[in-house]
């Protein structure tokens, strides 16, 4: 289940007189802050703390996470220059992330950390609409009108990306996650010409790793079976599609992640119940599946509510 926007009192505490990007860069806090859902909740795997334009801030973008909106890039990315100084990530460029998931990994023992990382369209479009959007005009106009930008974006984004990753399983991680989150405003077509070549990229230089691969979007029905053909070994489903549906899809060759409606969780106790069973009910004859909450947790969730939550999913997955 992963915890973005931390609707945690401990969360808020430890936080409390800190920005989100300093937090981020604190290895002592990345770590208190990714054990807080384990504790709590007793969930199956952690996520590490961070977000996913910290290796665009660690080469050196001007950018902040603004407290209620997200990601604001200064001066947002579209012309060749601007492209053309982008550098490359290095290990030296993230200690703080090495540091941080040598502690966790000590800490956590058995329960696996997923590490992450933005997929290429998604950072793009942060950078060239210069924060969150809805409608991705700059970013489609930058894609449709000078696809070699484009192409040297998303090239330039691809490796920040891997290497990004390759430092989380160097350190420790035992699963990564790629979130492409906003990759759903395309159209199937328009994602095998302008990005499907770099995430395939991407996710294949991580498979000499070994570490499972989850690739995750959201409104990406229509795209799952490419997603999964970029290479990856589970792909994430959103609440606005039935997993059973999505696996006629996908087939059996990959594991499904979802995909609770993250909007459920505000219902009354037994509508909670019976959403959470329809997932379960949806994910009964599938090969493998990993139960969460399609988008993350909304921040102003009732960890008493997830807390059930967990409870109810363990019980019926015991064996
Ligand atoms: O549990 C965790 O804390 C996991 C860490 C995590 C992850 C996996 C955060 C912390 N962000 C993310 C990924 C992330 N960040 C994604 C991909 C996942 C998804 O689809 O949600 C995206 C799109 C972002 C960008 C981002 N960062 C947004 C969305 C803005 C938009 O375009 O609508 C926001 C609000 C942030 C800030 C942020 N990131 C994380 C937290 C806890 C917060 C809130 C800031 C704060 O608490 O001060």
């Amino acid at each position: 289940m992963r915890q973005a926007g931390r609707s945690l009192p401990e969360y808020r505490k430890v936080r409390e007189g800190t920005t989100m990007l300093e937090a981020c860069t604190r290895p002592d806090l990345v770590a208190e802050i990714t054990m807080q859902p384990v504790r709590r909740y007793g969930v199956d795997a952690a996520i590490l703390f961070s977000d996913i334009v910290l290796p665009l801030k660690a080469i050196g973008f001007d950018l902040d996470i603004v407290p209620g909106v997200g990601p604001v890039v200064a001066d947002p990315v579209r012309r060749h220059e601007q492209v053309d100084a982008m550098g490359e990530l290095t290990p030296a460029d993230v200690p703080y992330i090495t540091e941080a998931i040598g502690l966790l990994t000590a800490e956590l023992a058995a329960t696996p950390l997923i590490g992450f990382a933005g997929a290429p369209f998604t950072l793009a479009s942060y950078l060239v609409e210069g924060g969150p959007s809805k409608n991705h005009e700059n970013t489609k106009a930058l894609m449709y009108s000078d696809e070699n930008l484009w192409h040297a974006l998303m090239a330039k984004l691809t490796d920040i990306s891997a290497a990004y990753l390759h430092v989380q399983v160097a350190a420790g991680a035992s699963a990564i996650q790629l979130f492409d989150s906003w990759v759903g405003a395309l159209s199937a077509v328009d994602y095998v010409r302008y990005v499907m070549p770099h995430s395939q990229r991407l996710l294949s230089s991580l498979a000499e790793t070994g570490v499972p691969r989850i690739h995750f979007g959201v409104n990406t029905g229509e795209l799952l079976p490419l997603m999964r053909d970029a290479g990856a070994d589970v792909v994430g489903v959103d609440y606005r599609l039935a997993l059973a549906d999505a696996a006629k899809r996908v087939g059996d060759s990959v594991v499904l992640q979802g995909n609770l409606d993250p909007a459920v969780i505000f219902s009354s106790p037994s509508a909670v119940r019976t959403q959470v069973d329809a997932v379960l009910d949806s994910a009964r004859d599938l090969p493998g599946h990993i139960f969460n909450l399609g988008h993350g947790v909304l921040p102003t969730s009732d960890p008493e509510v997830l807390a059930a939550v967990v409870r109810q999913v363990h019980e019926r997955t015991a064996r």
